[in-house]
């Protein structure tokens, strides 16, 4: 049976706030502030045991092994002599976000009849370049079946892929053929920069469509709006989400909304838009309250649902537009809030927490796929294991290298995945 699965990422034990991303404004407001990774894996594990009593198919995957001396050693250095500003890059948790993990497109949309994954090379940010390798190595163990997978290697740089933060796709229903839209921030050529990165290339993202397959006329490629990334919305899905037939966006989200609407409607006629405009809720609102980074799911009723940060609830115009929606006819029939507030501070909410892959949950390695007993274990590990606080001085302490390292081991080991402790990419 194909359904939705969100894998999400499981908080490694090195979460910490060290100010590494430009144009999230999350991660620069907190940066040098405190953090708790044992409390950052807890609220994780809880969203997706919710999710899971919710009756939706949930995975996960790993963290990475941090502080990532193989990465260090390609540029000259170590651990220990790393200049302090390249350590912290070295020891982001940042694979957490799994929504940046790779691009996916379900079987139904590929040539081939397979689902195809392709790993995001993340190359735009220095302590996320380095993801890649260990992404691929769990990718390829998860949907190692290779009659309905196809996991791809990153598209090379110096095209700027993040995945499937930048990707949207609506159908019908999950299994059914559906319209695959690109959002990018970076045409390519010359063009006026704004002042934060735009990570995502336009080339980028028409080579994932040409490597899996997909049909062109029910291929989009849309520009995100210069106003969203300026304001903060450093991927799309910031700032928009897409479930079978509802996009959920924000009125500034995209360059050409118009064409966008248009292309989809043309595309898939049951698409329902369903747009915020700023006079409701401000760009400035959207992105601090991460309203869009909700998972807009589909649940066994067949009703729509959004999983919120606590945040949205604590935006007033946010939660007044919601309110107001659930309570009138629109197609989202359900509120969930979560607190993330770790993730959170650092520009992450619950829909960058997650990787939807449309699968058979039988075809993925079960080790990767949740159970309620599976997720007790995982609880009690991270109790055990993972630093209940980390300063940003603490990143320079050895300790804390052993510790992370030793945390990531256990929970490789158990959960029968010593392989990718032992064979470093
Ligand atoms: O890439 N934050 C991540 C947040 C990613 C959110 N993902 C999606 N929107 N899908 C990023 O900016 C902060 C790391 C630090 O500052 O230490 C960070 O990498």
């Amino acid at each position: 049976m194909l359904t939705e699965i969100n894998f999400d990422g499981i908080v490694g034990p090195s979460h910490n706030y060290a100010g590494l991303s430009l144009g999230n404004l999350a991660s620069a407001r907190n940066f040098g502030r405190a953090s708790a990774p044992r409390a950052a894996a807890l609220q994780g594990l809880a969203k997706m045991r919710a999710n899971l009593e919710r009756g939706l198919a949930q995975g996960f995957f790993l963290p990475q092994h941090r502080p990532n001396a193989d990465w260090l050693a390609q540029l000259g250095t170590t651990v220990a002599q790393a200049a302090p500003s390249l350590r912290a890059n070295a020891m982001s948790a940042s694979s957490m976000w799994a929504a940046n993990a790779a691009t996916v497109s379900p079987a139904a949309d590929c040539e081939d009849g397979r689902c195809h994954l392709t790993v995001a090379n993340l190359m735009t940010m220095p302590h996320r370049s380095h993801e890649w390798a260990e992404t691929l190595a769990q990718l390829q163990l998860a949907f190692a079946d290779a009659a309905r997978f196809a996991v791809h290697a990153p598209v090379p740089p110096p095209f700027g892929d993040e995945g499937a933060a930048n990707h949207m796709r609506l159908c019908a229903r999950h299994d059914a053929p559906g319209v695959e839209v690109f959002v990018y921030g970076n045409a390519g050529g010359a063009e006026a920069l704004g002042p934060f990165p735009a990570r995502q290339h336009r080339a980028a993202s028409e080579a994932i469509a040409r490597i899996h397959g997909l049909d062109p006329a029910r291929t989009i490629f849309a520009r995100q709006s210069a106003e969203a990334i300026a304001a903060g919305a450093f991927h799309n899905d910031v700032v928009a989400v897409a479930n079978e037939r509802v996009l959920f966006a924000h009125e500034l989200a995209f360059a050409d909304k118009q064409g966008l609407y248009a292309s989809l409607r043309d595309a898939l006629p049951e698409v329902e838009i369903v747009e915020v405009p700023a006079s409701a809720v401000s760009l400035e609102d959207a992105i601090r309250s991460y309203l869009f980074n909700a998972q807009l799911v589909t649940l066994p009723s067949g009703e729509a649902a959004l999983v919120l940060p606590a945040e949205a609830r604590e935006t007033p115009s946010v939660w007044r537009w919601l309110e107001a929606h659930v309570a009138g006819n629109g197609p989202i029939r359900h509120l969930f809030v979560h607190d993330l507030r770790e993730s959170m501070a650092n520009g992450g909410g619950p829909a960058c927490l997650r990787l939807r892959v449309v699968a058979d949950p039988a075809t993925v390695d079960p080790r990767f796929i949740a159970t309620p007993a599976l997720l007790d274990r995982i609880e009690t590990l991270v109790a055990q294991w993972w630093p209940e606080r980390i300063a940003v001085e603490d990143l320079n302490n050895p300790a804390l290298w052993e510790r992370c390292l030793a945390a990531r081991s256990a929970l490789c080991g158990e959960l029968g995945l010593e392989k990718l402790d032992r064979d470093r990419p």
